[in-house]
């Protein structure tokens, strides 16, 4: 049979690109197969290079909360173009991008753009050891923050245990300056920092983990970790990259009343083109250069491009107000499989709020890393391909997240719970 298109694209990319792609998870090795390559995405869709369309509940892992391509986004950065791509001195969609952060998440009295939320995080924790002279570093197990080395480290054998680096390369001495507990422990916490009085400069976490699948935190849960890192005087650093304008216009933090020191920022501001930022009291951001001894810099941070593209995409979010929406999309989805995976038989949980989403198959309420792995990958990988096969795209991973859009209204959303169920009834 001949080669379809993805596939001698596939194999040709093989030859040039370590496993023929640019950033690992787009290689299906979780849920095995070859990846698709996309041409073209508008609305709630991707177009294939072989010309099929698929409903996609990845939304470039996040940005494209409007849809795809979406024409004030698309007529922004063309009318951004017309007077160039990148000018490396100040300019003033900068400026303009700040004010509606800071007016979007008001604990952010002062923001730094980058474009990456790798960068966003990895300069965040720089800033938090800068400003409070401690060295050691706390995250949670499940939770990913990009790929900058104090942050790639799990857990070693006990909660308390120095981390492992979760990659090659990165020195164990970095390691050991990471702590990695468990998410929804308030014990581990109380340990941690008992352990360690007055060497902890930052805990840094995804309030609402994105990328163990969809996991939300335990009531009070956040209250508290608030409460702890304020009497420790440690920097509490929220990582919205993923759910920032996403789970509410101001983030996790807005729909909790939590307000964390720092926060990080990406995806949703830059309109699908590489963005980041982070932001918080201007007491700890002033200590970023050129004020400060944090040095902090980027080639491309503010790009015009990129800021045309994030502000119009946050202005549409002031204007349309979609998460109502957004959350009646998501919880049909919920619905849909709950309902599908009752009929066939197959224990589910399915976390959702707003467009954020996962699937476990597995009887066991989802809280921690510990309880993600308990799902059944190998069904989830069936699921994923039946999905696929009758033209629905989730995240190739038991261990993401889903989103979607308000592109996704009407004729999509109904057309994907129909194949999803169907791709259920034949697991
Ligand atoms: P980037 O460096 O990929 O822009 O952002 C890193 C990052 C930081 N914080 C959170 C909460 C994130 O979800 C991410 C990146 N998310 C992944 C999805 N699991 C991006 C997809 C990928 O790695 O290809």
């Amino acid at each position: 049979m001949s080669q379809n298109a993805s596939e001698q694209l596939f194999a040709r990319a093989r030859e040039l690109i370590p496993g023929g792609v640019n950033s690992p998870v787009r290689a299906f090795r979780s849920v095995g197969g070859a990846p698709f390559f996309v041409k073209a995405a508008r609305g709630a869709r991707l177009v294939t290079a072989d010309d099929r369309e698929l409903i996609d509940f990845v939304c470039t892992w996040g940005p494209a909360i409007h849809g795809h391509n979406h024409p004030r986004i698309r007529a922004a950065i063309a009318a951004a173009l017309e007077h160039g791509t990148s000018f490396g001195t100040p300019n003033p969609l900068e400026v303009e991008m700040a004010e509606l952060i800071t007016r979007f998440v008001p604990s952010i009295r002062k923001v730094r753009m980058c474009s990456s939320g790798t960068e966003a995080t990895m300069s965040a924790i720089r800033l938090a050891r800068g400003f409070t002279g401690r060295d050691k570093i706390i995250k949670f197990s499940g939770c990913y923050h990009g790929h900058s080395d104090s942050l790639l480290i799990k857990a070693g054998s006990g909660a308390l245990t120095h981390g492992n680096p979760d990659s090659a390369g990165v020195p164990a001495s970095f390691a050991r300056e990471t702590l990695v507990l468990p998410y929804n422990d308030r014990a581990a916490l109380e340990a941690a920092f008992a352990a360690h009085p007055a060497q902890v400069a930052s805990v840094i976490i995804e309030p609402y983990c994105g990328n163990v699948g969809f996991i939300m935190p335990d009531p009070g849960y956040l209250a508290f970790l608030r409460e702890i890192t304020r009497r420790e005087g440690t920097v509490l650093i929220f990582d919205e990259v993923m759910t920032g304008f996403r789970i509410a216009r101001g983030g996790v933090q807005e729909r909790e009343g939590i307000t964390p020191d720092l926060t990080c920022l990406g995806k949703i501001i830059g309109g699908g083109l590489p963005v980041g930022a982070f932001g918080g009291r201007a007491d700890i951001m002033d200590h970023l250069a050129p004020l400060g001894p944090v040095y902090q810099a980027g080639t491309l941070s503010g790009n015009p491009l990129a800021m045309a593209a994030g502000i119009a995409g946050l202005r549409l979010l002031e204007e349309t107000n979609p998460y109502g929406r957004l959350e009646a999309l998501g919880s049909r989805l919920r619905e849909a499989v709950l309902d599908a995976c009752r009929t066939k038989g197959i224990p589910v949980q399915f976390p959702q709020c707003g467009s954020m989403f996962s699937i476990f198959f597995t009887d066991t309420p989802v809280r921690d890393y510990a309880t993600a792995l308990r799902g059944d990958a190998k069904l989830f990988g069936r699921f994923f391909h039946g999905s696929l096969q009758r033209g629905v795209y989730l995240a190739p991973s038991a261990y993401e997240a889903g989103f979607l859009s308000t592109a996704h209204e009407g004729a999509d959303i109904d057309q994907a719970c129909a194949a999803l169920s169907a791709a259920i009834a034949a697991l």
